[in-house]
């Protein structure tokens, strides 16, 4: 049985980008809202706080913030000695945070299905079925980011938004970035077409401090350029994260890839989603049915607290939007690219029946 504390080493010895990991009692994680000018560690020792780091964005992205639903689970467990009510209220907590990514729900879900026992048998449990849910994500963003590399040809530009990185996911790429880290780690020379991402910024921040980092050229862009960019011929494939993906094969992602997706289909790109199995939602039947994250107007209004327009303007803040099936090329999972009809070839990859559609 491999234990928290042994996991955590060992990633820390392999070339990842850790957003949140477990420490003496206590969960550290990367501030996101502080990149790239410091690299800011965050503790939090009590659900409250995680919690918080949630939803003020210090910790974000689907794949991120579904690790935060196992190890928040195990904070409780290990802070409250095993109670089960703890976890339970605590699992609560976590998926009123941040409604649109599905991920959290699943893992919170996980962690709760897991209880068994009390004490420190409890304690124990929670920090296994951690591990399992630990590991399992990584390996699933090697496995995305080879079905993904495969689409990529040599001296492709392929354009993404917002950040679907390491720091979003478990530590390799993410989603969308594992697919690159992949293709540029099998020597392709590929080009990178990062969106600024308004109004948070997560493209100019974090998607281009992570391609810094992994040595991966990029091209920053404001989110209006993307049209331009496309029927220029600058871009030859589209590749972003999902925070969920409804039985049908709809998309709900950073607000901004809708009309990336209707660009692409007017020039004739590729439009590829990199997702893992668990961000479809079977029980969302389409785009219609999911929630869309509203986040404060302030968000748009200010930068960084510097107002940006005159006082008392109303602004709108839908953190994500949607995109039709018909726009998406494929969804990138970590067994295979799944492509239409989204409705029957999805169905091949629920997590129970792990096939890959022909
Ligand atoms: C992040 C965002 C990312 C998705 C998908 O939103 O929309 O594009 O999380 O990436 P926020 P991934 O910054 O509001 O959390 O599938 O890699 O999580």
């Amino acid at each position: 049985m491999t234990t928290i504390h042994e996991l955590v080493k060992r990633y820390q010895g392999e070339e990842l980008a850790l957003p949140i990991w477990f420490e003496e009692g206590v969960l550290k994680l990367i501030d996101q809202t502080k990149l790239p000018f410091s690299e800011d560690i965050v503790t939090c020792s009590t659900v409250e706080h995680l919690a918080e780091a949630v939803r003020s964005m210090m910790i974000r992205g689907s794949g991120a913030i579904g690790i935060c639903g196992a190890y928040g689970l195990y904070l409780a467990a290990y802070v409250s000695d095993g109670d089960p009510d703890e976890i339970k209220q605590a699992g609560k907590l976590l998926k009123s945070t941040r409604p649109t990514a599905v991920n959290l729900m699943k893992t919170v879900d996980e962690m709760v299905e897991a209880i068994n026992g009390t004490g420190q048998d409890l304690v124990e449990g929670m920090e296994q079925k951690t591990v399992e849910i630990l590991e399992r994500q990584l390996a699933f963003e090697y496995e995305l980011g080879k079905h993904g590399a495969a689409l990529i040809e040599d001296g492709d530009t392929i354009m993404t938004h917002c950040h679907s990185g390491a720091l979003g996911g478990a530590g390799y790429g993410g989603r969308a970035l594992s697919v690159i880290r992949t293709a540029h780690e099998q020597g392709k020379n590929i080009h990178v077409i990062t969106c600024e991402t308004r109004p948070y910024l997560q493209g100019a921040r974090i998607t281009a401090y992570e391609l810094k980092k992994f040595g991966i050229p990029h091209t920053l862009i404001t989110d209006n350029m993307s049209g331009f960019c496309m029927n220029t011929g600058r871009v030859d494939k589209i590749v972003v994260g999902s925070d969920r993906v409804s039985a049908n094969g709809d998309l709900a992602n950073k607000v901004g890839t809708y009309m990336h997706a209707l660009a692409a289909k007017e020039n004739g790109i590729p439009f590829y989603t990199a997702t893992s199995s668990h961000t479809i939602d079977f029980d969302t039947e389409s785009g219609e049915d999911i929630e869309v994250e509203m986040r404060d107007s302030s968000e748009v209004t200010e930068i960084k607290g510097v107002k940006i327009a005159p006082e008392g303007t109303a602004a709108l803040y839908p953190s994500f939007d949607i995109t039709p099936n018909h726009l998406i090329s494929g969804i990138i999972t970590e067994k295979g690219v799944i492509t239409a009809p989204f409705t029957d070839n999805l169905q091949t990859v629920d997590p129970k029946l792990n096939k890959i559609p022909q």
